[in-house]
C-alpha cells in the first residue's frame, strides 16, 4: 500500500510528530510505502500526482481537526482516494466517522491495529474486524470496534521513522530531536486527556506507565547522535521516568554512551534528591514543570493537582541546586479563577525563581474533567469553537477576559524581570503591539538560553 500522511508542519515548531513516525516505521517494516506532505493543497496535489497513494492518512488533535478536515474534504471531491484519520481527537470523538469524507477512523494506540489494517487492505480482505477501527457499514450504520490492549512491551516497536520528513529541512537538519522513553502518566489532572484515555482502556489491565528498556532508549539516542548528528534530545514523556532502578541504569548508560544534553517534562511531586541527582548525572539541562496556578485551592479542587506553594518553592530550590534550569508552564483564565488569582500565579513564578515562565490560556477541551466542571457551572461560551491553540483566546465566560488575555502575553516578561511585578496592572493597560514584540523577542531568547542548552555557534544562536 502507498500511504500519504498530511501533516500541518506549522503546528509542530521543531517537534517531530512521533505518533506518525511510529506508524510509518511499522508500516514500512511491513513493506508498505509511506510518504508525508505538508498541509498545503498545492503540495498535496503534486504528491498525489507523483505518488498515486492508495490511502490518505491524517493525525488530528482536537484543535487541528477542523482545518485538516477542510483539506481532506477538497481532496475527496477531486480524487476520491480512501481516507483514514487517527490521533487524540479521534480517540475521544470517533463520531466524526459520520462525515462522508472520512472512510476509516482509528481510536487509541494504533501501531498494531494500523499494521493489521494495511496488510488486510493490501490482500483485498475485509478490515471490519480490525481492533480500534471505526467505520460506516454498508447500511451507513457506524461500527466501533474494541480497543486492542495497550502494548505492554514497547521495545517491540521499531524506532520512529526519521526518514519520513527527510525533505523538510526544519526537521532533517534540526539539532534537537524528540524521543519518548515511556508512555503514560500516573496523574489525573482535570485539564488533560490522560484520565479519560485510561478510562477508555480500563478493561485491559495494564500499568498506566509503560517504560521502554534503558538499552532500547539509549540505542535510539545513539542513532540520533551518530546518524543524524543531533546535539540535544527532548524526551517528550508526559513525566520522565522516575522508577529508581530504571533511572540509575539510564543515568549510567546514557551519560557514558550517549552524553548528549537533554530536557524533559516532569512533576514537582517526583522531584526528590535521588531523581534529580540521576537526571543531572545523565545530562538533563532543563526540566519543564507544570505550576499551572498560584492559588492552592484552585490547584487542588479544579486542576486536581494537590501541592502547596511552599513545597513547590522548596522543590524548585532543590532542582536549581543540581544545576538544572526550570521552565514552568502556567494556565491563566481558569474556570473559577480571576485576574487577581492569575497575578498570584505570576508572583509564585517569581518566588520559584523560574528560568522561563510560559503561560497559556486555559482551553477546557471537550471530554476532560475541567470542561465538565466549567460546563456545569455555565461558564462555557458555546458560540466559541475550540480554537486552534491555547495562546490567543478563551472560550470561557471570564470576568476581565481582555486583561487576562493580556496577562498571558506579559507573563514571561514580568517573571523574567521581577521588579516589574508591582507595575503589572499598569502594564495591562499598554497597547498589545509593543507587548507582543517584546514578548516574542524574549521568548526566542529564553528558548535559546534555557531550553536549547547545547554549544552552538553565534550564527545558529
Ligand atoms: C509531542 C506533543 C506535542 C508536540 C507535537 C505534536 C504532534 N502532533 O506530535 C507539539 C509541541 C507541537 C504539540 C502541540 C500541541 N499539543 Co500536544 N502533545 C504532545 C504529547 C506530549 C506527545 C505526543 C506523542 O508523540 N505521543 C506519542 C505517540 C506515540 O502517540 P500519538 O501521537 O497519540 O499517536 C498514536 C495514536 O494517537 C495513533 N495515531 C495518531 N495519529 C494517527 C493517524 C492515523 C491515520 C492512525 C490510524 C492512528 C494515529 O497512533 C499513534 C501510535 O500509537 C501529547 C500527549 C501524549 N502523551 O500523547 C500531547 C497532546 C497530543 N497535545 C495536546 C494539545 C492540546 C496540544 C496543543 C493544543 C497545545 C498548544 N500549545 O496549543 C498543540 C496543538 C497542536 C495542533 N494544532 O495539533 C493534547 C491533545 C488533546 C486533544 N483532545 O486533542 C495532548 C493529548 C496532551 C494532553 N495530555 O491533553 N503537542
Ligand atoms: S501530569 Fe501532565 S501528563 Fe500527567 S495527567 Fe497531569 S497534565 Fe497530564
Amino acid at each position: 500500500m502507498k500511504i500519504l500522511f498530511i501533516i500541518n508542519m506549522e503546528d509542530l515548531g521543531f517537534e517531530e510528530p512521533l505518533g506518525v513516525l511510529y506508524l510509518s516505521a511499522v508500516s514500512k517494516k511491513n513493506n508498505h510505502k509511506v510518504y508525508a506532505v505538508e498541509n498545503s493543497l498545492a503540495s498535496i496535489e503534486e504528491e498525489i500526482k507523483t505518488i498515486k497513494p492508495d490511502l490518505i492518512a491524517v493525525s488530528v488533535t482536537t484543535p487541528s481537526f477542523s482545518y485538516l478536515f477542510q483539506t481532506v474534504k477538497k481532496l475527496k471531491i477531486k480524487y476520491n482516494i480512501p481516507t483514514v484519520f487517527g490521533g487524540p481527537h479521534i480517540t475521544f470523538f470517533p463520531e466524526v466517522i459520520k462525515y462522508r469524507e472520512i472512510d476509516y477512523a482509528f481510536r487509541g494506540e494504533c501501531e498494531e491495529a494500523f499494521r493489521e489494517f494495511l496488510n488486510l487492505m493490501e490482500e483485498g480482505k475485509p478490515v471490519s474486524e480490525v481492533y480500534n477501527l471505526v467505520f460506516k457499514e454498508a447500511d451507513k450504520d457506524i461500527k466501533q470496534n474494541s480497543l486492542k490492549p495497550l502494548i505492554s512491551n514497547l521495545d517491540i516497536l521499531p524506532f520512529p521513522d526519521r526518514e519520513l520528513l527527510a525533505n523538510y529541512k526544519e526537521f532533517s537538519e534540526a539539532d534537537i530531536r524528540s524521543v519518548i522513553a515511556s508512555r503514560g502518566c500516573p496523574y489525573n489532572c482535570s485539564y488533560c486527556f490522560n484520565k479519560p484515555y485510561y478510562q477508555l482502556y480500563k478493561e485491559s489491565s495494564i500499568n498506566r506507565v509503560r517504560l521502554r528498556s534503558v538499552d532500547n532508549v539509549v540505542q535510539e539516542c545513539l542513532e540520533l547522535k551518530n546518524i543524524y548528528k543531533v546535539r540535544m534530545i527532548h524526551f517528550f514523556d508526559d513525566i520522565f521516568p522516575f522508577q529508581k532502578d530504571w533511572l540509575s541504569e539510564f543515568a549510567d548508560k546514557y551519560s557514558k554512551r550517549v552524553g548528549l544534553p537533554f530536557f524533559t517534562n516532569t512533576h514537582f511531586d517526583v522531584c526528590a534528591k535521588d531523581y534529580l541527582e540521576h537526571l543531572s548525572t545523565a545530562g538533563c539541562k532543563t526540566l519543564i514543570i507544570g505550576v499551572e496556578t498560584g492559588d492552592e485551592e484552585l490547584r487542588e479542587k479544579v486542576l486536581y493537582r494537590k501541592m502547596s506553594n511552599k513545597i513547590m518553592i522548596e522543590k524548585a530550590k532543590l532542582i536549581h541546586s543540581y544545576g538544572i534550569k526550570i521552565y514552568t508552564q502556567n494556565l491563566v483564565g481558569l474556570p473559577f479563577g480571576s485576574l487577581a488569582k492569575d497575578i498570584e500565579t505570576l508572583r509564585l513564578n517569581i518566588n520559584l525563581k523560574t528560568d522561563f515562565a510560559g503561560a497559556y490560556l486555559c482551553q477546557p477541551y471537550p471530554k476532560t474533567e475541567i470542561e465538565r466542571m466549567a460546563r456545569e457551572a455555565g461558564l462555557i461560551d458555546d458560540s466559541y469553537g475550540i480554537s486552534r491553540s491555547f495562546y490567543y483566546s478563551s472560550p470561557l465566560k471570564l470576568v476581565n477576559k481582555k486583561e487576562i488575555e493580556k496577562l498571558r502575553r506579559i507573563f514571561t516578561i514580568v517573571a523574567s524581570f521581577p521588579f516589574l511585578f508591582k507595575y503589572t496592572y499598569t502594564l495591562l493597560k499598554f497597547p498589545v503591539f509593543p507587548i507582543k514584540v517584546a514578548a516574542s523577542l524574549l521568548h526566542g531568547y529564553k528558548i535559546r538560553t534555557v531550553i536549547l542548552r547545547y554549544k552552538m555557534s553565534l550564527k545558529v544562536f
